[in-house]
């Protein structure tokens, strides 16, 4: 038997001979990802464990079903390692019930209203611009066609916040079936009693979406849902939580039969099992004591690079962050659109992306800002110090944009910076 290490060594060089060109784009890949700094809230440095699972012989297996009923045979090693995955699931996030078999964000969400609602039945969710996700109703996704979604907003009165008693308004007004909440791009945690308040006032079942913030609530540094009483809570696993790319769906025990039936048979067929048995992993990881530290750091970071760009004149959504994101408002800060501040930082090697602002007057593709996140610095080991030097280069790099000489010395330092903090798994 070989040891993982050189079955690995061997399948890369296998891969550089037999396909250069996508050899090459996965060493470049791995070089952006090393000399740049990754600053998207929503992606993370994964562990080196979990490469080695999502590169592993599970991915050839079929395991339609659950454990102990499944669909194909040879299937008692995928059994252990989603109950594994289950039970870490439960322990970690305090809820009845686990399902970790969606692929991914959209189809665990979409499972959770196909196993509650009927066509043109009514959700109320968070409005996109304001923080809300494309799977929370937006027009264009295929969710906002089949479901009448309602949608609450942020107050420019109150800070940016959402405003609890508007949420009831509507809820009262709209009698929805479902009250979710969660957010892309919202730097605040969320109340989640004031959401279950209203959800009961109107017999509505309540859902959280805590993709962005998994890690964080696993951590026990942001809010738990089900410390509120929800009913249902999905997360993605790859953000915050620093997993390879999935989703879960966790619930009270009265929903697992629904939950179930509704992401395999009703949406999935086969489950990816090399990315259970990396969700295996790093739900492992999460139960550590050292997974608090590290959720603080990540909100300690997000709070001092926040206080770094608003020293420096920088206006942020909300005025600031409790949370592992910013969503800093270019037009206003600098006169330029998120496009160009995105491209600008990427010309340094800061890797940010483009975001829609509240009631952003410009179009998604050149909207008014971008967001800006910590948890694969932080996974890279940066700390405080490193956030207020990363607050200063972002603010040079978007006020000096037209000068060459600037661009190229901020670029420098951003590479020679970045040689002192490895990338797990490179
Ligand atoms: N793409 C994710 C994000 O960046 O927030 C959500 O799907």
């Amino acid at each position: 038997m070989e040891t993982n290490g050189s079955a690995e060594a061997r399948n890369r060089q296998l891969l550089s001979q037999s396909d250069p060109d996508v050899y090459a784009a996965m060493v470049g890949e791995e070089d952006r990802q090393r000399i740049g700094i990754e600053l998207i809230p929503s992606e993370n440095y994964t562990w080196p464990e979990v490469l080695a699972t999502n590169g592993s012989v599970f991915t050839n297996k079929y395991a339609e079903g659950y454990p102990g009923r499944r669909y194909y045979g040879g299937n008692e090693y995928t059994d252990q390692i989603e109950r594994l995955a289950r039970k870490r699931a439960k322990e970690l996030f305090r809820c009845e019930h686990a399902n970790v078999q969606p692929l991914s964000g959209s189809p665990m969400n979409q499972a959770v209203y196909l196993a509650y609602m009927k066509p043109g039945d009514t959700i109320l969710g968070m409005d996109l611009s304001h923080g809300g996700h494309l799977t929370h109703g937006a027009p264009v996704s295929h969710m906002g066609k089949i479901f009448d979604f309602v949608r609450y907003k942020t107050h420019p009165d109150q800070q940016g916040r959402i405003d609890m008693d508007e949420v009831m308004k509507i809820a009262k007004e709209t009698r929805p079936k479902i009250v979710l909440c969660g957010y892309t791009s919202y730097p605040r945690d969320l109340d989640y009693a004031a959401f279950k308040e209203v959800a009961d006032e109107v017999g509505a079942l309540t859902m959280a979406d805590i993709s962005h913030i998994g890690g964080l609530v696993a951590a026990d540094v942001l809010r738990n849902p089900f410390d509120a009483g929800f009913d249902l809570v999905t997360t993605t696993t790859h953000k915050s939580l620093r997993g390879p790319r999935g989703g879960m769906v966790l619930c009270r025990k009265p929903f697992r039969k629904e939950i179930d039936a509704s992401v395999f048979p009703g949406l999935q067929g086969g489950p990816h099992m090399n990315q259970v048995a990396g969700v295996a992993v790093t739900l492992g990881k999460a139960l550590q004591p050292e997974w608090k530290d590290y959720g603080r750091a990540i909100l300690r970071n997000a709070k001092v690079l926040a206080e770094g760009l608003l020293e420096r004149g920088g206006v942020l959504v909300t005025g600031g962050t409790d949370n592992h994101m910013l969503v800093l408002d270019t037009v206003e800060t600098y006169g330029i659109d998120g496009k160009l501040a995105e491209e600008t930082l990427d010309r340094v090697g800061i890797t940010t992306n483009k975001q829609i602002t509240p009631d952003d007057p410009n179009p998604p593709l050149r909207p008014s800002g971008i967001r800006i996140g910590t948890p694969a610095a932080t996974t890279r080991g940066m700390g405080e110090d490193d956030m207020a030097r990363l607050a200063g280069w972002i603010d040079r790099t978007l006020r000096e944009r037209e000068s060459e000489a600037a661009i190229e010395e901020i670029a420098r330092e951003v590479r020679s910076f970045c040689e002192g903090f490895p990338v797990p798994g490179l």
